[in-house]
């Protein structure tokens, strides 16, 4: 007998691939394809004897329709191209797993949630949601985070974004919607942006979309990397167990390494110098073995506490704050192998929210209802037809068979002659399941509805700022300051002054005073005089203003959400000849320690010599990698490091931008001069000591907070 191993090694599975292997890495072996040692030939297996030439009368002669070769290719080519994305056109996907820690038969009979060996195999999409395929990472937008399971029962995507609400209450809006927030129909402006007219005067005349409105102008719109965000399901869903029984549930994704997010300079200088910065991030660190983990989390809401909320659970524009019910953690989702292919994985995924398996179930949120058209809806024309689940990266790892049969590209050779059910001619097969623990067929929720068809909000959807305001005062005064700046510079580039002050007026005033006040002032708009806010129906019907039970929520605030250490940080370690080589060594081992990453920057990608003599093999120069792409900075001390800031401006822009971005930096020895040449007054973030050691303690600290807020006001002065 073929031994696993060997059966791997014939299968062409590397020792990588073992290590992290699963059932689905296992069954997308058969498509992968390797040409190592291949000769190349047409796609009939022709062998080519020429590709350099066309077939042509003569040397310099015409060429020749004849050239099957040459015509092969270059359709092939011409057709390389599916529809992207109407919307999360852009994103990067990793494969990896999920494990529950504890069987939680108590809420659900789905198999993967029940048992605690089992790893199920996941592939996870990231995407902002308004550019194009080609767009950059960094800008101010909702980030997609779509899992999808493999699970034994059958695929469940969990299609969710980095933020807990959405802009819209009802799916026939979205269109609507993502009309706004696209570029211009006449000019095709902008890209990546919402800065503009048409998505302001969109969202300034429709209040349901205030809470989310005021999530995407806050730091969580523009994270430092996929592995710094939390992922939400949005929606409240329903978990079944094997009796029965249901309760509503959100999901929540909690990143392992906490939740932090770029400043806004930053964010927009590196759409320009690195505009894959998180995919980049994201396929380095699953190379270098430090993989991105996530714990899922619920929220559990019994049957009979539906109404018990002064919000409607079926109201995605709300969350369910977690000081109301705690998010329990029931597992972890591990991403450790990126794909081989990015056309054939991450672009040709189709995550869909009505893939789903026994013991999970919808709720009737209206966009949730709405969402369950239009995945399936758009697959069809992305991948071209209905047989999109065949591809490689879409097929389930349990078995699948029904009688679907023929359309474009079928894969599968249906044997039998009975494509129909019931059927007596191939013994009734594939036959039904059923429900419930002893068959593990599909069943709903039998949900008692007695109703009125009907073109109608609920009135306990009427409440559009309460929890607008809820996030507003559960932000710390950094927050806030950045959610400021950033309605200024969104309205600042909107042309229509009607739009800023209805925005203003109709929505900002709504949320807070200070917030509109501000606002106002830095748009050029007059600061209302007192919330037009309109009498909204609670929950139990009576007329009254907009109430929530609680006035703050630590959750939603960042700032609380940090891991405490540095691990998988990235921090910029300045080189240039004649550098001390211990002070160096001494770092990286520290940081490799913490689990955080170092790179090597020099004034130039060329090799430093040490004051050791040894060479030093830089990972980037000062242009090419710039502070932006680091979390910090760390300069090892000696006259040589001074020496190569001199008359350098890239070198001393480097630290001067570290410093504006709040970032840690730690300068040593000799080098610690540059502070005073810069005028950067030492803090609890920019520290200076005799060598490595005695900075490392402060500087970890720092970098393991993030940011220097404190620094904030003063580093306003330094020329971005
Ligand atoms: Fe959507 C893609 C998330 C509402 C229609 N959506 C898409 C993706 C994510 C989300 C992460 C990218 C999946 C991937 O990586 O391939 N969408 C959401 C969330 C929503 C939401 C969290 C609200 C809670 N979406 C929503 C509505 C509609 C759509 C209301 C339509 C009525 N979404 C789509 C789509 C996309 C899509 C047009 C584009 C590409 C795709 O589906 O496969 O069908």
């Amino acid at each position: 007998m073929i031994s696993k191993q060997k059966q791997s090694e014939l299968a062409g599975i590397d020792a990588s691939d073992r290590q992290n292997s699963s059932k689905k890495i296992e069954q997308l072996e058969v498509a992968r394809e390797d040409a190592t040692g291949e000769a190349l030939t047409t796609n009939t297996g022709t062998r080519i004897a020429d590709n350099q030439n066309t077939l042509k009368a003569g040397e310099r002669g015409p060429s020749l329709l004849e050239d099957f070769i040459m015509r092969e290719k270059i359709t092939h080519f011409d057709h390389e191209r599916i529809p992207e994305r109407v919307v999360h056109a852009r994103g990067a996907a990793a494969h990896g797993y999920f494990q529950v820690y504890e069987p939680l038969s108590d809420l659900t009979k789905a198999d993967f949630l029940n048992d605690p060996a089992k790893k199920t195999p996941v592939f996870v999409r990231f995407s902002t949601v308004q550019g194009p395929r080609g767009s950059a990472d960094t800008v101010r937008d909702v980030r997609g985070f779509a899992v999808k399971l493999y699970t034994d029962e059958g695929n469940f995507d969990l299609v969710g974004n980095n933020m807990p609400v959405f802009f819209i209450q009802d799916a026939i809006k979205f269109p609507d919607f993502v009309h706004a927030v696209k570029p211009e129909p006449h000019n095709e402006i902008p890209t990546g942006q919402s800065a503009h007219d048409t998505f302001w005067d969109f969202v300034s005349l429709t209040p349901e979309s205030a809470h989310m409105v005021l999530w995407t102008m806050s730091d969580r719109a523009i994270p430092v990397q996929y592995r710094a965000m939390q992922g939400f399901g949005v929606h409240t869903f329903r978990m079944i167990n094997a009796e029965g029984k249901s309760v509503f549930v959100k999901f929540h994704w909690r990143p392992v390494s906490g939740v932090f997010s770029l400043v806004w300079d930053e964010a927009q200088k590196l759409a320009g110098k690195d505009p894959d910065f998180n995919r980049r991030n994201l396929w380095e660190d699953i190379e270098n073995g430090d993989y991105p983990e996530w714990e899922l989390g619920l929220q559990v809401v019994p049957e009979e506490d539906e109404h018990k909320f002064d919000f409607d659970l079926l109201d995605p524009t709300k969350i369910i704050p977690e000081e109301l019910v705690p998010v329990k953690i029931v597992g972890k989702m591990t991403l450790n192998r990126n794909p081989d292919n990015y056309f054939a994985e991450t672009e040709q995924a189709a995550f869909h929210i009505g893939h789903i398996v026994p013991g999970i179930d919808f709720s009737n949120d209206p966009l949730l209802q709405g969402r369950l058209f239009s995945y399936t809806d758009t697959q069809l024309l992305r991948l071209g037809g209905p047989n999109f689940n065949e591809l490689p990266i879409n097929r389930p790892v349990c078995p699948f068979h029904n009688n679907q049969r023929d359309a474009l590209h079928r894969q599968t050779i249906n044997k039998g002659r009975a494509s129909y059910e019931p059927n007596s001619i191939d013994g009734g097969w594939p036959k039904e399941t059923p429900p419930g623990p002893s068959g593990g067929g599909f069943e709903s929720y039998p949900e008692a509805i007695s109703a009125t068809k009907i073109r109608k909000r609920s009135e306990s959807f009427g409440d559009h700022f309460s929890q607008a305001t809820l996030f507003w005062n559960s932000m710390s005064a950094p927050e806030k300051a950045h959610i400021i700046a950033a309605y200024s510079f969104e309205l600042g580039k909107v042309d229509r002054m009607f739009i800023r002050e209805r925005e203003v007026n109709e929505i900002l005033a709504n949320i807070d005073m200070q917030l509109a006040t501000e606002v106002a002032a830095n748009i050029g708009v007059k600061p209302p005089s007192a919330p037009t806010m309109p009498a909204v129906k609670a929950n139990d019907g009576k007329s009254q203003k907009p109430k929530t039970n609680i006035k703050q929520s630590p959750a939603l605030s960042q700032m609380n959400l940090l891991a405490g250490n540095i691990k998988s940080r990235k921090v910029a370690i300045l080189i240039a000849p004649g550098v001390k080589g211990a002070d160096i060594d001494a770092m990286m081992a520290a940081l490799k320690k913490e689990g955080a990453m170092a790179k090597l920057i020099a004034p130039s990608a060329a090799p430093v010599k040490t004051a050791e003599g040894s060479m030093l093999e830089p990972d980037g120069s000062m242009e090419g990698l710039p502070s932006i792409a680091f979390d910090a900075v760390f300069v090892p001390g000696d006259e040589a490091m001074l020496k190569a800031f001199e008359g350098n401006g890239v070198a001393l822009h480097y630290l001067l931008e570290a410093y504006k971005h709040l970032k840690a930096i730690a300068l040593c020895g000799k080098a610690a001069d540059l502070a005073d040449k810069l005028s950067l007054q030492p803090d609890e973030g920019l520290l200076k000591g005799a060598d490595t050691a005695a900075v490392i303690g402060d500087f970890f600290a720092a970098i393991a907070n993030h940011r220097v807020w404190a620094r904030e006001e003063k580093a306003k002065a330094i020329p971005a």
